[in-house]
């Protein structure tokens, strides 16, 4: 049996997801490109072979035809969306984030607590790459000691859409590191500290935060969507007895005239690739298995980023530290 796997919104993660589905997940076919603008949907489905095109993302989810949905039209969409398909009793892969506002991620919770059963798998991919597996895995067998430290910085080379705000720097960049970092170290968070440091020249510039767990550790991370070299990401954990950093994962180096070079990647996607393929066989095997996979997002998670992105914009506004408060855990998410 074939899980039909509907892909909704076609722009550049849609696109990419769609040809994980189309070539890298077995027992997976791609049954559906939806897209507000049919041309995009039906250029994605084109060239990776799928049966049909759409534009409506509603009458997708409710299709007998479509098993599974993965949703990376724009941000505002991924709740509402989020809902139909739990409605319609069908998992989806949503991506990050879940909601900018925590009220409407307690919604989406509710929805599937009423349901009984998990349907939204978030994709915050970065628990699926190696270099954070590796550095969870070097704290929980002790090699560091006690955490007391995580450094992350965050560059992409230009923002991604011309509409992306200052703000997003938070509620849409971040939510990357408030969720690793929160996975990694098995935390949640009690405050947030957020300043912008001066000559962005007009663009949308750089936030450095400051953010605490409920451990008394801090994790600080430099979001700039406008670094200009290349897409970098880096973090650093320390420890009591030791340290352990992210190695970027280059393939090559070339040194000539007296320098050294590597190259970055210019978005996310390659330099995230591997993690996104591990996350989307996961959510196939959810959908198999009706099993949650066991480090994926949850609403939950998505619920805790969006606190904590609503009380870093907060803390940059006011200048000065903003508490972190959450709901107790409910059971259904332990
Ligand atoms: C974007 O939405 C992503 O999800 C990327 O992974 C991230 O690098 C970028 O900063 C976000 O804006």
């Amino acid at each position: 049996m074939t899980t039909r796997i509907a892909v909704i919104g076609a722009g550049l993660m849609g696109a990419d997801h769609a040809k994980i589905v189309a070539e890298d997940l077995s027992g997976a076919t791609l049954q559906v490109v939806c897209d507000m603008d049919e041309g995009r949907a039906r250029k994605v489905a084109d060239s990776l072979g799928a049966a049909d095109v759409a534009t409506d993302p509603e009458g997708v989810i409710a299709r007998s035809d479509v098993d599974a949905v993965i949703v990376s039209s724009p941000d505002f969409t991924h709740a509402p969306l989020s809902l139909a398909c739990i409605r319609a009793g069908k998992k989806v892969l949503c991506e990050k984030p879940l909601s900018q506002s925590s009220a409407e991620c307690l919604q989406v919770m509710e929805a599937e607590q009423a349901a009984g059963e998990k349907f939204v798998q978030l994709g915050f991919m970065r628990r699926y790459d190696q270099s954070y597996a590796e550095m969870k895995q070097a704290l929980s067998a002790g090699t560091l000691g006690q955490a007391i430290m995580m450094h992350n910085f965050h560059r992409n080379v230009e923002t991604p859409a011309a509409d992306f705000t200052a703000d997003m720097a938070i509620t849409n960049s971040a939510p990357h590191e408030f969720d690793v970092a929160r996975f990694v170290l098995g935390t949640e968070y009690v405050g947030i500290s957020a300043f912008a440091p001066k000559g962005a020249g007009g663009k949308v510039g750089p936030v450095f935060m400051v953010v605490e767990t409920t451990a008394g550790q801090l994790v600080n991370i430099e979001i700039n969507n406008n670094a200009s070299y290349g897409y970098d990401v880096r973090a650093e954990l320390v420890g009591e007895k030791a340290a352990i950093s992210l190695a970027d994962p280059v393939h090559s180096r070339l040194d000539i005239a007296l320098t050294s070079r590597t190259h970055y990647a210019p978005d996310w996607r390659p330099r995230y690739g591997e993690a996104y393929r591990r996350q989307n066989r996961d959510f196939l095997k959810f959908v198999e298995t009706g099993l949650f996979p066991e480090i994926a997002s949850s609403c939950w998670d998505g619920y805790a980023a969006a606190v904590v992105a609503t009380a870093g914009v907060a803390a940059l506004k006011a200048g000065h530290r903003a508490p972190v408060q959450m709901i107790a855990k409910p059971e259904f998410y332990a």
